[in-house]
C-alpha cells in the first residue's frame, strides 16, 4: 500500500517511513490555492506591513541546498528531501529583524492556514524559505511558489503557499490540534492530548488523507487544463 507507512530504524519516536512524499493537509479535500508563479512574501510586525519581499530579493540571499527529514504528526515520515532556499533567519535580518523584535511569528498561507511560532523556533538553524524540492520548481502539491520548512518540528508547521510572516508581542492563538513548539524530538504532537493516546487514530487517517488530497488536486488539475 502505497500510503501505508512502515516501520524504520532510526526515526524519530512514533514514526513511520513512506516512501514518497504525498500531499497532505488536515482539510484534503480543498485543491491548492491559486497562487502567482512567483514568491510575494509580506513581512508584518502586530498585522503593519513592514516589507514586501520579491523573488529577487530571495536570490539575493543566496539560495543553498539543504536536506532533511519530514515529519507529519499523524506519524508519517519521508526521509532525504533537499530543499533550496534561504534561512528564515537570513530573510528576517534582512528587513532589520535579528534581535528577537518580537517573541512570536505567525506564517500564513494563500489557502489561510497558519501555524505559530515561538521566535526561537523560527530562527534555528534549519528553518528555511524553499522555492525547490529535489531539484524542481516547488509545485501545487508541495506548496508552490514558496514554501515555509521547518524539521525538527511536525509538518504542520510547514506552511506551504507562504505569503506572509507576522511578528507577534503576544503568543498567537493556535490552530485546534496544532501545538506551539510541536518538537518531533520530544513528540510534541497535540496541545492537550498524550501522544501515546493520538498515535493509532493518527496513522489511521493518512491513507484516506493523502487519497482525498491527491484527488483534489488532479481535479483542479484537470479542469485548469485547455
Ligand atoms: N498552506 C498549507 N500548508 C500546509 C498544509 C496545508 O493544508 N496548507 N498542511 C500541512 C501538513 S499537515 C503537512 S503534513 C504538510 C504536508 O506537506 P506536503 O503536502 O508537501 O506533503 O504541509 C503542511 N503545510
Ligand atoms: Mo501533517
Amino acid at each position: 500500500m502505497r500510503y501505508w507507512p512502515r516501520r524504520a530504524a532510526g526515526l524519530p519516536p512514533g514514526q513511520r517511513l513512506l516512501a514518497e512524499m504525498p500531499r497532505f493537509s488536515d482539510l484534503p479535500h480543498l485543491p491548492p490555492p491559486a497562487m502567482p508563479v512567483e514568491p510575494r512574501l509580506e513581512i508584518r510586525y502586530e498585522g503593519e506591513l513592514v516589507a514586501v519581499l520579491t523573488s529577487a530579493d530571495l536570490l539575493a540571499l543566496g539560495p543553498r541546498e539543504f536536506t532533511a527529514d519530514f515529519h507529519c504528526v499523524t506519524t508519517w515520515s519521508v526521509t532525504g528531501l533537499v530543499w533550496t532556499g534561504v534561512p528564515l533567519r537570513d530573510v528576517l535580518a534582512s528587513v532589520g529583524m535579528s534581535n528577537a523584535p518580537a517573541p512570536y511569528l505567525v506564517a500564513r498561507a494563500g489557502d489561510r492556514r497558519k501555524a505559530a511560532f515561538t521566535w526561537e523556533d523560527a530562527v534555528a538553524d534549519n528553518v528555511l524559505l524553499a522555492t525547490r524540492l529535489n531539484g524542481a520548481v516547488l509545485d501545487d502539491r508541495h506548496g508552490a511558489p514558496l514554501r515555509l520548512v521547518s524539521p525538527s518540528q511536525y509538518g504542520y508547521k510547514s506552511v506551504k503557499h507562504l505569503i506572509a510572516l507576522d511578528l507577534r508581542a503576544e503568543q498567537p492563538r493556535v490552530m485546534s490540534k496544532e501545538h506551539l513548539r510541536a518538537r518531533v524530538a520530544l513528540e510534541e504532537r497535540h496541545p492537550r492530548l498524550p501522544s501515546a493516546v493520538v498515535r493509532l487514530p493518527y496513522r489511521m487517517m493518512i491513507a484516506p488523507t493523502a487519497y482525498l488530497a491527491e484527488r483534489a488536486l488532479s481535479h483542479r488539475r484537470t479542469r485548469q487544463r485547455p
